[in-house]
């Protein structure tokens, strides 16, 4: 165990910072007042359990090793949650871009999905972390999804995992049918995307002012006092 714990500490490491430099993006947006390309993100250290079924899954031993990091892209693993398709490919560009992580592999699942309806844009990157005996590079993935298709597989993976992968005809169907129901979302909410984004800046102005005004009386509440 603690050589498990020892192999994965850079792992928790790249989790913690690429959250804190993924929703910095966010907030950048947020500051110019313009509509941001990610709603929300998560991450997570791939847990030992489930590496152990990936190591199974693919031939490999079940022990920290340089074979293990290169064969699981995804023991880091992060989240990019968007609005709409088109943002999509706004924050794989941004990624593209930057200077502290390297793309080295793009898997799009949205253009070609997979035959299970799973929708989603796959990066994988490379990812310098500091230890205390240097620099190491790691392997990471950033999966990027509407909310939709967060919504999708989050229910997917939920049921695979409790019919260990042997989906009920039904429950198939009914899956298939969400998938196509997620897609038509998608696209509808693209379609009237300029009417969307108009309603949520002009939201966000009135919370600012409401916030204001609610700051100011609060104020003068106490002067009067
Ligand atoms: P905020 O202010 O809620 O936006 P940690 O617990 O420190 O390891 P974190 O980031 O708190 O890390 O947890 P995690 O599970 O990685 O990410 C959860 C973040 O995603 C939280 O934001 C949730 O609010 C946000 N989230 C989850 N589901 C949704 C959703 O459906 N819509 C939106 N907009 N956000 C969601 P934060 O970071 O706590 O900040
Ligand atoms: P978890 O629990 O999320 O960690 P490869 O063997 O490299 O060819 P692999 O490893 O399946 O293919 O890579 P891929 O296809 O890029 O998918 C990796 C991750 O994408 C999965 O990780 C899931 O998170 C997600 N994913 C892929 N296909 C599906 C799907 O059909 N449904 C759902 N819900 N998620 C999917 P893990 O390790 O399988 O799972």
């Amino acid at each position: 165990m603690p050589e498990w714990n020892q192999f994965l500490e850079p792992y928790k490491q790249v989790v913690d910072e690429l959250k804190v430099k993924l929703k910095g993006i966010r907030s950048q947006y947020t500051l110019e007042d313009v509509h941001t390309p990610v709603e929300f993100v998560t991450g997570r250290v791939k847990p030992l359990a489930s590496i152990y079924d990936k190591t199974l899954e693919k031939g490999i031993p079940f022990e920290p090793s340089q074979e293990l990091a290169t064969e699981l892209p995804d023991i880091a693993g992060l989240r990019i949650m968007c609005q709409f398709v088109d943002d999509i490919e706004s924050v794989v560009k941004i990624l593209r871009l930057r200077n502290d992580l390297k793309v080295i592999e793009e898997r799009d699942y949205i253009s070609n999905k997979k035959a299970s309806g799973y929708r989603s844009y796959h990066v994988i990157i490379e990812y310098p972390v500091q230890t205390i005996k240097g620099e190491i590079s790691v392997l990471a993935e950033i999966q990027i999804r509407t909310l939709a298709m967060n919504f999708w597989a989050s229910i997917e993976h939920s049921l695979n995992y409790k019919y260990e992968s042997e989906l009920p005809a039904e429950i198939s169907l009914r899956l298939e049918r969400a998938a196509e129901a997620a897609f038509r979302l998608d696209e509808e909410m693209s379609l009237i995307r300029d009417e969307i984004q108009d309603a949520q800046q002009y939201f966000s102005a009135f919370k600012q002012t409401a916030t204001r005004r609610y700051g100011k009386n609060k104020k003068e509440g106490g002067r009067k006092k």
